[in-house]
């Protein structure tokens, strides 16, 4: 009998339910339902809509099962970094407040008075963005200490949704490293960095690897369904995910192009060195316990946000065309400044920029959006100038994957920008790898090497090659 299995797959933009099926070592995926996600304001919060967004796999699961296809399995992952609290009785006692709010700012440095960076690097190996899990507790035990005192659970994002689904509580792997309170050597979670910060260490569940068989669905649910099934975890961080799906790692960077571009590659020991350091790269934890050694880059967060600043009056691949007409104009903006992670107006923000670092001001949206994609491959370039500088090695060639893999004007630029072979797809990375790791639950597939050969004869990948440079 052939396994099916329903990936629930949500970046910060789109939310998606996949349904994978493996058949003659070939892997069929299938797009059962898809919705919008993006943050809501809360009593002046910037927070995920929870509550929709349960409700949404509810409607897609219910989908799926109308359709006439009973999943055996199901897994969720999602953007990294955001959690709940719950109380003794399960209840939630926080919003599911979003890593763009301005909660976090200025606690990176709070943090550092009690636990210096270095300290910090050499025991998580993560990178220090002002958004991780560290930072937003910390805040969290600055403006409400009774609300941290009171918690009994600490849930991430699809840790939370998975509890809602079986009613079982655990931290999955690969998203509690986001954290930067994972020890990456014990693989759990780092009591000293927990004890200095005051932050207690009983709400922190048991850590659970990706493949774990969580369990079956609560009797409600099964109820509701008609149905039930089991639930398994994938990487339940999305570029954990994705990167499990990437078809030929060896020698290749990877990037993962979605809300963020993440750009690495995947690794057997952490690499925290002085260098990695310096340029601020981290090293996630993966499936098999193996490492994502990579850089966040700002992403298509940049034009989403255009996007949105023109009242979604174009589509994103209309955009690229615009892009592409505005041929003459040309300017470069550091995409990774802080400045862009949450402005009024991307738009505004991006003309600001120009104007101060006295380079023409975009002022149509094909300009505006070609200094989005040329500001991007300028810092993929650098990243892997980086990367080969970290690692000592040359990589021939770069993955694309994720919805960014979509952009056929992007991915040139990149190949002409980083002089590099890029290869591009699949563009739901993400719900693949998750359905991978379900599958090798399920004892489908053996192991990771041998799901990224299936991975690769299953999808299409497209090839980009530089062109020469004229003079
Ligand atoms: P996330 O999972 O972080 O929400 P996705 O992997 O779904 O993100 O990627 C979303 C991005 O994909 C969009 O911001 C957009 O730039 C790009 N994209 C989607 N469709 C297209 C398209 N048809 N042409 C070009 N780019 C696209
Ligand atoms: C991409 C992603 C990324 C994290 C960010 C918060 O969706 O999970 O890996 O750094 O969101």
């Amino acid at each position: 009998m052939k396994k099916h299995c329903l990936a629930v797959d949500i970046g910060a933009s789109s939310g998606r339910l996949m349904l994978g099926c493996l058949e003659n070592r070939q892997l069929e995926l299938k797009e059962i339902y898809r919705f919008e996600n993006q943050m809501i304001q809360l009593d002046g919060q910037y927070c995920w809509d929870i509550d929709r967004l349960f409700a949404e796999i509810k409607t897609g699961i219910s989908r799926c099962v109308q359709a006439g296809v009973q999943p055996d399995s199901i897994g969720i992952d999602t953007w990294a970094v955001d959690f709940v609290l719950l109380d003794e009785q399960d209840r939630l006692l926080t919003k599911a407040v979003a890593y763009r709010d301005a909660r976090t700012d200025g606690m990176m440095e709070k943090v550092f008075r009690r636990i210096p960076k270095e300290a910090l690097y050499a025991k998580t190996g993560i990178q220090f963005l002002k958004f991780n899990t560290i930072y937003q507790l910390y805040s969290l035990k600055q403006s409400e200490p009774e609300t941290l005192e009171k918690a009994a659970a600490f849930l991430m994002i699809p840790d939370y949704l998975h509890f809602l689904l079986t009613g079982k509580k655990v931290n999955e792997y690969t998203n509690a490293t986001s954290t930067q309170l994972v020890n990456a050597k014990e693989k759990n979670w780092d009591e000293a960095i927990l004890a200095e910060l005051g932050i207690s260490r009983s709400m922190f569940q048991q850590i659970a690897p990706p493949k774990t068989i969580l369990g079956n669905l609560t009797a409600e649910l099964v109820k509701e369904f008609g149905s039930d099934m089991q639930v398994v975890l994938p990487a339940t961080h999305d570029t954990g995910s994705a990167v499990a799906a990437v078809p030929d790692h060896g020698e290749t960077i990877y990037l993962s192009s979605g809300t963020w571009s993440l750009i690495g590659v995947e690794s057997a020991e952490p690499n925290s060195t002085a260098k990695a350091l310096d340029y601020n790269y981290t090293n996630e934890g993966g499936i098999d316990y193996r490492y994502r050694f990579l850089k966040n880059i700002m992403g298509l967060w940049m034009i989403q946000e255009v996007k949105r600043n023109y009242h979604d009056h174009y589509s994103f691949s209309e955009l690229v065309d615009l892009a592409r007409e505005a041929s003459d104009y040309s300017a470069i903006v550091n995409v990774n400044d802080d400045r862009f992670l949450n402005p009024v107006s991307m738009v505004a923000e991006i003309q600001d920029c120009c104007r101060e670092t006295d380079q023409p001001v975009p002022t149509s949206p094909g300009e505006v959006a070609k200094c989005v994609y040329d500001s991007l491959a300028v810092s993929y370039q650098q990243a892997v100038e980086e990367i080969e500088d970290i690692l000592g090695k040359t990589y021939a060639k770069i993955n694309v994957i994720g919805g960014g893999c979509q952009n056929e004007m992007l991915n040139q630029l990149i190949a002409d920008v980083t002089n590099k072979e890029v290869n591009a797809g699949p563009v739901e990375a993400t719900a693949i790898g998750n359905i991978v790791a379900q599958l090798m639950a399920l004892g489908e597939m053996n192991d990771i090497e041998e799901a990224r050969a299936i991975v690769q004869k299953s999808f299409a990948i497209k090839k980009y090659f530089p062109r020469q440079k004229m003079n």
